[in-house]
C-alpha cells in the first residue's frame, strides 16, 4: 500500500519509521512518502495561510499550495492511478474499525493535514472535480486537535495493521475488540497468584486455569458483555454496531445485543415461535421448546445473540457464532419473530443482521431447521441458502449453507 502525507510539519510523521509500521516499510509492504506543504508555496515567506473571508478567529489554509501539492501527489503514481484522499478534521465522519477496514482495501491513500481553522473549501472541490479523487473527511472523535498529523498517525496505524503480513498473527486480528461490536475480555498472564504488596495476593480468575475451553469461552463472552454494557452501552445497540446491513425493516425497532437479563423473555418467545415447528415436524421434543432458563443463559455465553424490541416488548431474536469445529463457518440460529409480527420481512432482516456480524474471515453461513419446516426452508432458500444433502446436524433436521459474497469495497 502506498501512503502520501502532506503537512507543514513533516517531522511530526517521524513515528511512522518505528515499530510495526517502520518494519512494514522496510519489508516493502508500505511505501510512505511525507511531503512538506511549504515546498508548494512560492512567495518569499512560503506562506500557507491567510485571514478568513467573512471574519472570524484564526487563519485559513490557502488553496494554491494545497492544489499544487495534491496535484503533484495525485499525478505521481502509475498511469491512471489515483489515491483516495483522507482529510482528518474534527468535522469529519467518525473513524471506526469499519472505516479502517475499508481504507485497508485501497491500494493508495493520500492524507492532507490541515492546521489552523481548516483548508479553503475550494480545495476539496478541486481534489474531487479536477483531480478525480474520492475525498473523505474523517474525525477521530468529539474533541479538537491542533492539526491532522496526530490523526494521521492513528489512522495509519489502524489501517496498516490490517494489511496482510504487517501483523504476524492473523488470529489476533479477528478476535479483537470492536471487530464484532463488543469490547475485549480482560486478559491475564503469569504468575497465577501475584503478590502486589507484602501479604496481598491477586489471583487470576480460576476458570482461566481450569483447562475447560468451553467454560473459558463462556466466561470471556460474559465479561465482554458486562464490560460493553458498563463502558460502551451504545455498542450494544446493534443498529450502530453492525454497519452497512439492509436493516430498513428493522427501523423503528430497538436491536440490541442480548444479556442474561433478556433470558426469561427469550425463553418465552422461543416457546411461542416454535410451537408451529413442533406441529410441522410431528415432534415437540425440539430444543427451543424444551430448554431451561439455564440453557438459554448458557446459550448467551456461547453465541452472540440479538434482541429486537418494539416499545419495550421482545418481538424477535437471532444469534450467530463461529462453528466451533470450523472457524470459517458462521452459524446462525434461533431466528424468531413473534407470531403476530410475522410476514413483514423481520425474519429476513434479522437473518441478514446476523450474517453481517460474522467476522471478515468467515466464508460460509450455516443454518439448521426441521425437515418438516417448509416455511423456514423457503425463507432460507430465498435468502440464498441451499440444503446440504442428507441428514442435518440433529435427527429430523436439514442443514442449509450459503457462501458469503466477497466484500465489496
Ligand atoms: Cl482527525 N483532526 C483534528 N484536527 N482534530 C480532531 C480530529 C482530527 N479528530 C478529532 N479531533
Amino acid at each position: 500500500m502506498r501512503l502520501d502525507v502532506v503537512s507543514i510539519f513533516p517531522d511530526y510523521l517521524a513515528p511512522l519509521d518505528l515499530s510495526l509500521i517502520g518494519k512494514a516499510r522496510r519489508d516493502g509492504l508500505l511505501d510512505v512518502r511525507v511531503h512538506d506543504l511549504r515546498d508548494f508555496a512560492h512567495d518569499r515567506h512560503r506562506s500557507v495561510d491567510d485571514t478568513p473571508y467573512g471574519g472570524g478567529a484564526g487563519m485559513v489554509m490557502k488553496p494554491q499550495p494545497w492544489a499544487e501539492a495534491l496535484a503533484a501527489v495525485a499525478g505521481s503514481g502509475v498511469e491512471g492511478a489515483r489515491p483516495r484522499l483522507v482529510v482528518p478534521g474534527p468535522g469529519g465522519a467518525p473513524f471506526t474499525q469499519t472505516m479502517a477496514r475499508e481504507l485497508a482495501a485501497e491500494p493508495w491513500l493520500a492524507f492532507a493535514c490541515g492546521r489552523y481553522e481548516g483548508i479553503d473549501e475550494r480545495v476539496y472541490e478541486f481534489a474531487a472535480q479536477d483531480l478525480g479523487l474520492e475525498v473523505s473527511v474523517v474525525s477521530l472523535g468529539d474533541y479538537v486537535l491542533n492539526g491532522g498529523e496526530v490523526a494521521v498517525l492513528a489512522i495509519v496505524e489502524a489501517v496498516a495493521r490490517l494489511l496482510p503480513g504487517v501483523i504476524g498473527n492473523a488470529e489476533s486480528l479477528v478476535e479483537e475488540s470492536h471487530e464484532d461490536g463488543l469490547l475485549e475480555y480482560p486478559v491475564y498472564t503469569k504468575p497465577a497468584s501475584w503478590e502486589s504488596a507484602p501479604g496481598v495476593t491477586r489471583d487470576v480468575p480460576p476458570v482461566l486455569l481450569s483447562g475447560d475451553h468451553g467454560a473459558i469461552a463462556r466466561w470471556r463472552h460474559q465479561q465482554r458483555l458486562e464490560r460493553t454494557a458498563a463502558r460502551r452501552p451504545d455498542l450494544l445497540h446493534a443498529s450502530q454496531a453492525v454497519a452497512g446491513t439492509s436493516d430498513d425493516v428493522l427501523t423503528g425497532f430497538d436491536v440490541a445485543t442480548a444479556t442474561a437479563a433478556d433470558a426469561p423473555e427469550l425463553l418465552t418467545l422461543a416457546r411461542a415461535c416454535w410451537v408451529t415447528e413442533g406441529r410441522d415436524n410431528a415432534s415437540f421434543d425440539i430444543p427451543p421448546l424444551v430448554e431451561s432458563l439455564d440453557d438459554v443463559v448458557e446459550g448467551l455465553g456461547q453465541w452472540q445473540t440479538w434482541t429486537v424490541r418494539a416499545a419495550g416488548r421482545l418481538v424477535g431474536s437471532v444469534r450467530g457464532r463461529r462453528d466451533p469445529e470450523d472457524p470459517a463457518t458462521w452459524q446462525v440460529g434461533r431466528l424468531m419473530v413473534a407470531p403476530d409480527l410475522q410476514g413483514r420481512g423481520l425474519g429476513r432482516a434479522l437473518l441478514a443482521h446476523a450474517e453481517a456480524a460474522a467476522p471478515a474471515d468467515v466464508t460460509t453461513y450455516w443454518i439448521n431447521t426441521g425437515r418438516g419446516s417448509e416455511r423456514n426452508q423457503r425463507t432460507y432458500r430465498r435468502a440464498g441458502y441451499r440444503a446440504v444433502p442428507g441428514e442435518g446436524s440433529h435427527p429430523g433436521t436439514v442443514d442449509l449453507t450459503k457462501r458469503r459474497r466477497a466484500a465489496s469495497s
